[in-house]
């Protein structure tokens, strides 16, 4: 039987309730077939990592790979979080390029290369996922590896102008050629890539949505990332009414809910989000006891300096605004640096009048679609959307913002909080009526028809991308 090979940085646990959006939909795609699921175990070592440790779940196998921490540290640290993730997000001035992280980075990719070509059988397919390791594909090319190979790259494609400052552009680029498949968010990521490739690389982009360079070609299309939204409903109305999102919407004693939940990230544009609440309370007086922020920010990547400082510089952003505004009986900012499992939170979506989701620069942004899915559909509430987050291309009847705009951004937490029923119920119709149909089921669907189609023919597969692509 054909397997399915994931593969991706971090390999979730089955015990977890709490895991993020990647590691959720992942799991849809696993369902059902006999699977693997291969990355770094979370364990780093001083001498040689042992070898590959197999944890059997059903149909699902994981397979779990030590690194070394020299390795580890220029390969996730360096490469991935310094360089790579603020380059992506449209961050030149904070990535930090050296060499000799960009070794390291190489160093792992060979090493799970290694590592996964001695699992695989020949009928395998194997999907690979996000930018920890975009040069997997040409790694296990190089080993003799014949499988299909899809990418998914889960953050944005940066324009050329951006990628170009990275110095080692080319490697990484021409690495995408060993794929069968390379599958983005939006059609902008995919813009973006076609457009280095003709601007750069001297190649061109083919009828059938091929990418031609560095005398290969590879299949590029994009796949916007989704909930199972289905699923979301069901645990938003069941969670909404019970223990600590019932303990919520009972503390609000009448006050509208604001939420943001986010990991603590500068992408995310937190500070700019609470510099628009502080814009609001303060040209707004009528807002100030009849509203209350709950913003959940879970640390993340503590070991990168800036995720420091932007930590240390909304701790200040929450206290300026409460101590401005606050009252013996009410604070406007409740701020918590924790995570709560995800059905909790589809309950505080419910019991809240308005979302903001507002980073600076986002993949898709799977919080945006997770709050549409958890309304009640009678008496909605309302999306403010940053036009920068891969959600606005499909959301489209959210408040789509300029999160650079903080006037512009509490103009638009000004009219949600005063928006009629009937016009946030139609907002809110047509985004969901999105999700139903576009929800992560169609997702993973949608990107391994096409990578079977195109590892077996790229003739028989045109039809399927551009049926895909063209309902936007
Ligand atoms: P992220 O940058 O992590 O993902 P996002 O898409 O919003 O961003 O996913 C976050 C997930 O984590 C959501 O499912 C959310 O519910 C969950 N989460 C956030 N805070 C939490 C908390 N405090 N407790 C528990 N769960 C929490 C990257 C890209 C995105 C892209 C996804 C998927 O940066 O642009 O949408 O991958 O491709």
């Amino acid at each position: 039987m054909e397997r399915l090979v994931i593969v991706s940085n971090r390999v979730a646990s089955s015990l977890r309730a709490d895991e993020g959006g990647l590691a959720t939909a992942i799991r849809a795609a696993l369902h059902r077939r006999e699977a693997m699921w291969f990355g770094w175990s979370g364990a780093v070592t001083e001498g040689d990592p042992g070898p590959v440790r197999t944890e059997v779940e059903g149909a699902l196998t994981r397979l779990l790979l030590d690194v070394r921490r020299e390795d580890f540290d220029g390969y996730y640290l360096g490469f991935s979080n310094r360089v790579l993730w603020p380059l992506f997000h449209y961050r030149v001035n904070l990535a930090e390029y050296d060499r000799d992280a960009w070794a390291a980075y190489r160093r792992v990719n060979d090493l799970f290369a290694e590592r996964l070509a001695a699992v695989l059988s020949p009928d395998d397919t194997v999907w690979i996922h996000d930018y920890h390791l975009i040069p997997l594909g040409a790694a296990l090319r190089r080993l003799g590896v014949g499988n299909r190979l899809g990418f998914f790259l889960h953050i944005p494609f940066p324009g050329p102008d951006v990628l170009t400052t990275l110095p080692v552009h080319e490697a990484l680029v021409r690495a995408l050629f060993s794929y069968d498949l390379v599958g983005f968010q939006t059609d902008r990521d995919l813009q973006a890539f076609a457009d280095y490739v003709v601007r750069e690389a001297d190649g061109l982009i083919s009828a059938d949505g091929a990418a031609h360079a560095f005398g290969q070609q590879v299949q590029a299309a994009y796949f916007p990332i989704s909930v199972d939204t289905r699923a979301v409903a069901a645990h938003a109305v069941r969670t909404a009414g019970t223990g600590v999102a019932a303990r919520l919407r009972n503390s609000l004693s009448g006050r509208k809910l604001i939420i943001g939940v986010d990991r603590l990230d500068y992408t995310k544009g937190l500070v700019r989000r609470l510099a628009a609440i502080d814009r609001l309370l303060e040209t707004r007086p009528q807002h100030r006891r009849a509203m209350v922020m709950l913003q959940i920010a879970s640390p993340s990547r503590e070991d990168v300096p800036e995720y420091q400082q932007i930590r240390a510089e909304l701790d200040s952003w929450a206290g300026r605004i409460n101590g401005r505004f606050g009252e013996p009986d009410m604070i406007p900012v409740r701020y918590l640096n924790r995570r709560f499992r995800q059905d909790t939170l589809f309950g505080f979506y419910r019991a809240s009048r308005i979302g903001m989701v507002t980073p600076l620069r986002d993949g898709m942004n799977l919080v945006a679609k997770e709050f549409v899915a958890s309304q009640d559909t009678e008496d909605p509430g309302v999306l403010i959307l940053s036009r920068f987050a891969g959600a606005a291309r499909e959301l489209e009847t959210a408040l789509i913002v300029n999160p650079f705009d903080v006037d512009q951004v509490a103009d638009a937490l000004d009219r949600a909080l005063a928006m009629p029923l009937e016009e946030r119920r139609e907002r809110h119709a047509a985004m969901m009526a999105q999700l139903e149909v576009h929800d992560v089921h169609a997702w993973w669907t949608s990107f391994l028809r096409a990578l079977e189609a195109f590892g077996a023919s790229s003739v028989a597969a045109r039809p399927i991308v551009s049926e895909y692509a063209a309902w936007h």
